[in-house]
């Protein structure tokens, strides 16, 4: 047993198994590319356990009503589910009152509705909003528009090189001017824990407000309102194993109170003429226009199950699991971690020298590991750390060591098969005396390259490429070549068709003939047309070479 696992059988008496929790998802028996799914995506949106999906078919087949308005029985059911659904809210989050928590779609739309009603109430021209340089643009786009709008400034608090905010230079930046600061309890991109409790008592000395973005510390650690002290916090329910389209702003109820309305419509008024409107009391004023109800009811059900657990239990066995992660990480070649904060939880990001993040995404992918590569909607943290894209594994309650293993072993995969041939291309050199050539483009990533083949008496004797593409094109190629040299033009072309039907065609075999052999990796590429646009770019060339096409080749 590890040592989380003793931790929670000594406070519940009943040991952590996350096996027997991944029971409770549905989607787990689900296959990818024939292989079961390895889900590590968590941060972008967690899976959801069969209580919150029954919560939902429960409300839409025995109680769905609008809510608030109805006197019948179904209106008066939906009515208290949904408001049973905000008390439990209020409970997990350690609230004062249910005034306090708003339903709004998501962490974005928490964090507008504060930037609109809030900021627009108290922020001046010369003022200031302090934020900090891990945030995501939900945390930076509502606060440029409101600083554009009212001549106010947006000041970033900056973070070190391991991705850990600099205190004291935060410190610094709050000032007489300061009317807000807006920061992330743990960055999506870095998944550095930021030391919240200092940041707020920093902050409050200044009499300045905090809003926390707390999108990705809710599912994995104990949040408590009161003893933080934030002023606000925005979270999405779709991040904690409940519904998407449903979140929360948490703010302190004479804040809230003092605020004007977010959006006018219905539910959100107390009696409207064409004079005069008045408001309804909180937290419905923020809260216009029939509301998701399904998703209120989820999220409660979401609660539900994540305290069945128990946060702290879950914080232990992830904190352990991410340990165990960055241990496994760190025994690959070439890996860098991206953000190494002393205090990280459930984000792992790293680049792999040489290979694109995109294309690790895709050769994982073929085994049934899904992961998230790209800029994660952090683009200022990429140009901090001076890279476009990061590859991100991110934990949830179901994972588990196995888990990891897969990413290990995929990963090393990755790197052997595409990186082998896309650092070490073979036939990458011109034939001087080629009897074919074509060009080829793609277009959509502006991959260029030229195919030569030097044929007699209908067998290829030699057959080389030139120019310059990513990772899986240039591995394409490589690969292409090195499998064609010694074939017939036939043989060339049948095994075009062969690839072909491997990398676009779903009812394929997923080996594809044996003829293919190692070429068989890309058949991961399926479902993604802009990877299989460079994989087959060779392809495509080597074919039009062959029939003697004098037009450059484009993927389009
Ligand atoms: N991050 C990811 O990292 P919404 O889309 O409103 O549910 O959440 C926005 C958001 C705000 N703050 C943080 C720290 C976040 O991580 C996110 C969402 C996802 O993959 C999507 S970019």
């Amino acid at each position: 047993m590890t040592k989380a696992e003793a931790k929670k059988t000594a406070r519940t008496g009943i040991p952590y198994d996350a096996g027997k929790i991944r029971e409770d998802f549905p989607i787990f028996k689900a296959h990818v590319n024939h292989k079961p799914l390895i889900y590590l995506d968590n941060a972008a949106t967690t899976q959801k356990p069969q209580a919150v999906l029954d919560a939902m078919t429960r409300f839409y087949t025995q109680e769905c009503a609008s809510i608030h308005r109805g006197v019948h029985y179904m209106s008066e059911r939906a009515t208290e589910s949904y408001e049973a659904a905000r008390e439990k809210v209020r409970r997990f989050i350690h609230a004062c009152s249910v005034q306090e928590i708003v339903f709004v779609r998501g962490t974005t739309e928490g964090i507008n509705l504060v930037a609109h009603a809030y900021g627009r109430a108290h922020v001046r021209r010369g003022d200031e909003i302090l934020i900090s340089a891990m945030e995501h643009h939900s945390n930076i786009v509502p606060w440029q528009i409101l600083c554009k709008e009212k001549g106010a400034r947006l000041r970033v608090a900056p973070m070190n090189s391991k991705g850990a905010l600099l205190l004291e230079e935060y410190a610094r930046l709050l000032g007489p001017k300061t009317r807000l600061v807006a920061i992330t309890y743990i960055s999506n991109a870095l998944g550095t824990v930021n030391p919240l409790r200092e940041i707020i008592r920093l902050a409050h000395e200044r009499n300045v407000p905090v809003l926390v973005d707390g999108a990705q510390a809710i599912p994995h650690m104990p949040v408590d309102v009161q003893e933080l002290d934030c002023d606000f916090l925005a979270f999405s329910g779709h991040k904690m194993y409940g519904p998407t389209g449903i979140g929360i702003l948490y703010g302190k109820e004479r804040l809230l109170e003092a605020m004007p309305p977010y959006q006018g419509g219905g539910d959100m008024i107390r009696s409207v003429t064409f004079e005069k409107t008045t408001y309804s009391k909180l937290p419905h004023k923020f809260e216009a226009g029939t509301p998701n109800v399904a998703g209120g009811i989820g999220l409660g059900a979401a609660v539900d199950y994540v305290e069945s657990i128990g946060l702290a239990a879950i914080s232990a066995y992830e904190r352990e699991l991410m340990a165990y992660a960055t241990t496994a990480l760190k025994t690959i070649e070439d890996l860098r971690f991206i953000g190494t904060a002393k205090d990280k939880a459930s984000v792992l990001s790293f680049v792999l020298k040489g290979i694109h993040p995109h294309d690790i995404g895709t050769v994982l992918d073929e085994d049934g590991i899904a992961i998230r590569t790209g800029h994660h909607c952090a683009q200022p943290v990429m140009d901090f750390f001076g890279i476009p894209a990061t590859a991100r594994a991110s934990l949830g309650l179901y994972n588990t060591r196995e888990d990891i293993d897969a990413l290990v072993r995929g990963l090393r995969k990755a790197r052997e098969v595409v990186l082998d041939h896309y650092k070490k291309p073979r036939n990458l050199r011109k034939i001087e005396h080629a009897t074919r050539q074509a060009e080829g483009f793609n277009p959509l990533c502006g991959d260029r390259l030229v195919i030569y083949i030097k044929a007699r008496n209908g067998v290829i004797e030699d057959i080389a490429f030139a120019g310059s593409g990513c990772a899986i094109s240039t591995a394409s190629a490589s690969m292409m070549t090195e499998s064609l040299k010694g074939k017939t033009e036939a043989e060339a072309e049948a095994l075009f068709e062969s690839f072909h039907q491997l990398v676009t065609n779903p009812a394929a075999s997923q080996s594809g003939p044996e003829s293919l052999g190692t070429l068989a990796v890309f058949a991961g590429l399926r479902g993604y047309p802009v990877r299989v646009k460079c994989a087959i770019l060779a392809w495509h060339t080597m074919l039009a070479a062959l029939r003697g096409s004098r037009e450059t080749v484009a993927t389009e």
